[in-house]
């Protein structure tokens, strides 16, 4: 409708609205614009870092512009919206993204050219945004630049870690030093700081219960939530999201009693405990340490979000009962549980809504996503602590006890006792997983087979109780735009090979992934053929340079590249693949100079992090580490194996890796990988994959063929089995598995430095092997041979590769998303004009 202009004279505003910069004049002149006056200098004095800062800067002004109108749109249109919580968003870098989703790369390009730049230089200037561990924050991130693209009303909320994942370095023994990751030290372009968003958040304190099952909560510590905006753009449409992050602040700039009374020190304390909640991100996957702080971290963070969602619905001028036609929030695994509770009080506290209808409207809003079903990994925390912290949020966990489970089995206190919230123990523990379930709409995991373990294990009671279509799956995706045509080269990239052959722009497939499939009938073209793999050698080339300016080595291009990257641990058993390396070097040495002639000349690549208190997982790394030393320096094997571990994984490094591997490794004990999504992208890229039977390994290869992945180990309904025998009736390791038994000896005898050092390490596999690598070592290296054997037919392997790449449809996050946006959220797509 035809709104009254707020204020001032409309022309003088309208004919003052800047626009974007879009062509290479109007390019130049708003970064040397921000040269001169945003970065205060010159021609003159300008470096890489200064030409990054201004053209960041630069395309920024286009992406608010992007983003205003956006905001604007979403605002007068009102349509329902959905919210992305997760206490991670693993960004990686944002200009090169931000130049291919707005469709201006090559004017920039042009632009930076002409001021005596080089884009690609100036792309390497900007430190990663490594706010997440691993799988879990990239979905978030795939997720977000997904929402926008196909336009959807989706805002992310997380924190604002003033330290991301820590830098990983490795010592002169070979082991993970970790160091701060000061990613703020340069500003931000990235994110607009919100000073007129915050919101009060309450700690500790009291709750008094009053009738109608309310209460008053009051005292403890009040801390301040600013909001820090970062643009989401979409790819090829002007929508562009926002992801608001929070930063923890005192309330007032310190505690003026103490500082009045002349007790400085009291007063920058609490002032320091205020600004600690979003200092660092916590660097643990996959285990809970049950710290205070972290409790803080999701409590800060949840109260503040829907604090923010509340207002906005509010300004709909729409009753509360309707909150669920207007917002669907999705809690991205428990993390973000006190929602729950949250939203329960802000209803019946503040709202003065009964109990019934609060319930109501929460389990309509909330939606779950699992990420896993490791025991050890699922949350819980200490009742006691809960008490302290947030006294209000257990009154109501417990009331939700008795209004829930408890009001419907009565009698089976068996049942009870599993499914209730509260884990009885010294001290109780509330199941963050089971909370999470009863609060929800409904439930998914992210793979088949995870959502069937889901179904079958850790929720299981929760499925009989409210029947299985509660329960079901959303299997991950990647986005194509940063995964398949930015981690390129530029010359000849994958992503214009494929748009020159299928004869279509490279947007068509780049926003419908499914078009790959026109690849497969020029599987079988010799000439095609050869540009594939010129592209994936060219591929190898960059990584080979990448390396070298790391570590100072020079690779071997023509040998196969084998790779493994990600998150140290033993279920993931880079144990497993180093000890298959090991064994190789022993063949190898045992072999004679002729026979070594006929070998497939290999180089395998590690990369990742793992928890800075996780001993074993920094063992294997340790063990990898030397090896490399022993193997790369060995003159009579280096030729044609040699191993490296790539130091301080990240997003970037992802993007240079991933592009360049000729197989990679997937190879997790059955049923313990929920998905996986670096399987997605190594086959996006015509990568092979290597894998167990386990997680997104399967749907990919029911997508390509199981002709066209190698798969090997047990399969998850053996593995309990396996386990319990393991336990019962050990057999040892010499009989089970005498290849990997020898291994194990060289290791301990000391030919890759000091044996007794890797003592604990082995003996995780030569004990209880809870990972079972004993059990699936030999069809391990029967599937490796196959990989060889495969890999000396090169046309035959460049088919695979394309066909592979050809499948990789349905792995798009679009596709996800949209699955999120019709069966949970019932939110639909509108353009910005
Ligand atoms: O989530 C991963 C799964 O292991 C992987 O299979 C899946 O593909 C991916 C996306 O669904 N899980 C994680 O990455 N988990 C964490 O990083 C994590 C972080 C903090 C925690 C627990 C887990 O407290």
């Amino acid at each position: 409708g035809k709104e009254k202009w707020p204020r001032g004279d409309e022309t003088v505003w309208k004919s003052s609205i800047p626009s974007l910069h879009k062509d290479v004049p109007t390019i130049t002149k708003s970064v040397v614009n921000h040269v001169h006056t945003s970065l205060a200098r010159q021609a003159y004095n300008l470096d890489d870092l200064g030409a990054y800062q201004a053209a960041a800067l630069s395309v920024r002004d286009n992406l608010i512009l992007n983003w205003n109108e956006t905001q604007m749109h979403y605002s007068r249109t009102a349509p329902k919206r959905a919210y992305y919580l997760s206490l991670e968003f693993l960004m990686g870098r944002t200009l090169d993204n931000a130049l291919l989703n707005l469709g201006l790369k090559s004017q920039y390009s042009n632009g930076i050219d002409k001021l005596g730049f080089n884009l690609e230089d100036i792309i390497e200037q900007e430190r990663d945004a490594g706010l997440g561990n691993g799988g879990l924050g990239r979905l978030a991130a795939c997720y977000l630049d997904s929402s926008a693209s196909q336009e959807l009303p989706v805002w992310g909320y997380g924190l604002r870690y003033k330290y991301g994942i820590f830098q990983q370095l490795i010592g002169p023994d070979g082991s993970q030093l970790e160091a701060p990751d000061p990613w703020l030290e340069h500003d931000n372009p990235w994110e607009l700081p919100r000073l007129d968003v915050t919101y009060e958040v309450r700690f500790y304190g009291h709750a008094e219960r009053l009738d109608n099952m309310k209460a008053i909560w009051s005292g403890g510590q009040e801390v301040l939530a600013m909001a820090y905006d970062v643009m989401i753009p979409g790819y090829d449409t002007k929508n562009t999201n926002n992801l608001r992050l929070w930063e923890s602040k005192p309330k007032r700039g310190f505690d003026l009693q103490s500082f009045n009374a002349g007790d400085y020190e009291r007063a920058v304390e609490s002032s320091n405990s205020a600004a600690n909640i979003t200092a660092v991100l916590y660097p643990n996957d996959h285990t809970t340490l049950g710290k205070e702080l972290r409790l803080k971290q999701q409590y800060f963070w949840t109260a503040a979000s829907l604090a923010d969602i509340i207002r906005r619905f509010k300004n709909l001028d729409k009753p509360l009962t309707e909150f669920p036609d207007y917002v669907a929030i999705q809690l991205n695994d428990t993390h973000p549980t006190l929602a729950i509770p949250e939203l329960m009080r802000i209803l019946i506290d503040e709202e003065d809504i009964s109990w019934d209808t609060a319930w109501q409207i929460t389990t309509n809003t909330f939606f779950f996503t699992n990420h896993t079903v490791l025991p050890e990994a699922l949350e819980k925390w200490s009742v006691p602590l809960m008490e302290h912290l947030l006294p209000r949020h257990m009154q109501i966990i417990f009331d939700i006890v008795s209004f829930t489970v408890e009001k419907k089995f009565p009698g089976d206190r068996e049942k009870l006792a599993r499914m209730s919230l509260i884990e009885e123990g010294f001290p109780q523990n509330v199941r963050m997983a089971n909370l999470a379930c009863i609060g929800n709409r409904k439930v998914n995991g992210v793979a088949e087979l995870h959502s069937e373990l889901v179904r079958m294990t850790i929720m299981k009671d929760f499925v009989d109780f409210y029947g299985v279509s509660k329960f079901s799956n959303v299997t991950n995706g990647i986005t194509p735009r940063r995964w398949l045509d930015q981690a390129r080269i530029c010359n000849p990239s994958l992503s214009s090979l494929i748009s020159g052959t299928l004869g279509i722009p490279k947007a068509t497939f780049l926003k419908d992934l499914f078009k790959l499939e026109g690849l497969l009938k020029f599987a079988d073209e010799p000439a095609f053929q050869k540009k594939w793999a010129a592209v994936k050698q060219s591929n190898k080339e960059r990584l080979a340079n990448h390396v070298e300016g790391m570590l100072g080595v020079r690779i071997n291009t023509n040998a196969m590249f084998d790779v493994q990257i990600k998150r140290l641990h033993e279920y993931k058993r880079q144990t497993l693949n180093i000890m298959g390396v090991i064994h190789r070097y022993l063949t190898l040495k045992a072999m004679t100079p002729e026979e070594r002639k006929k070998v497939n000349p290999k180089v395998v690549f590690f990369a990742g992090k793992a928890a800075p208190g996780y001993y074993i997982a920094k063992l294997t790394i340790r063990l990898i580490v030397n090896a490399a030393r022993v193997l790369n320096s060995d003159p009579e094997t280096k030729d044609i194996l040699s191993l490296y571990f790539l130091p301080d994984y990240s997003v970037s490094l992802a993007e240079v890796l991933i592009p360049a591997s000729d197989i990679s490794q997937h190879i997790s004990t059955a049923g313990t990988e929920a998905s996986g999504t670096s399987n997605m992208k190594f086959c996006l890229n015509g990568g092979l994959l290597l894998g167990t039977v386990d997680g997104a390994n399967i749907e990919i290869a029911e997508e390509v063929g199981e002709d066209n992945v190698f798969f090997f180990g047990h399969l998850t309904p053996a593995v309990e089995d396996l386990r319990y025998q393991h336990i019962y009736h050990p057999v040892p390791i010499e009989q089970k598995c005498p290849a990997l038994a020898n291994v194990l000896n060289e290791v301990s005898a000391g030919r890759f430095g000091e044996g007794s050092v890797y003592e604990p390490l082995l003996n995780t596999i030569r004990q209880t092997d809870y990972y079972l690598l004993t059990e699936d070592f030999d069809s391990y290296m029967a599937a490796l041979k196959m990989v060889d054997e495969a890999y000396q037919n090169r046309v035959e392997w460049i088919k695979k590769s394309i066909k592979t790449t050809a499948k990789m449809g349905k792995f798009s996050s679009d596709r996800a998303i949209q699955d999120y946006a019709q069966e949970y959220w019932n939110i639909e797509s509108t353009k910005v004009a």
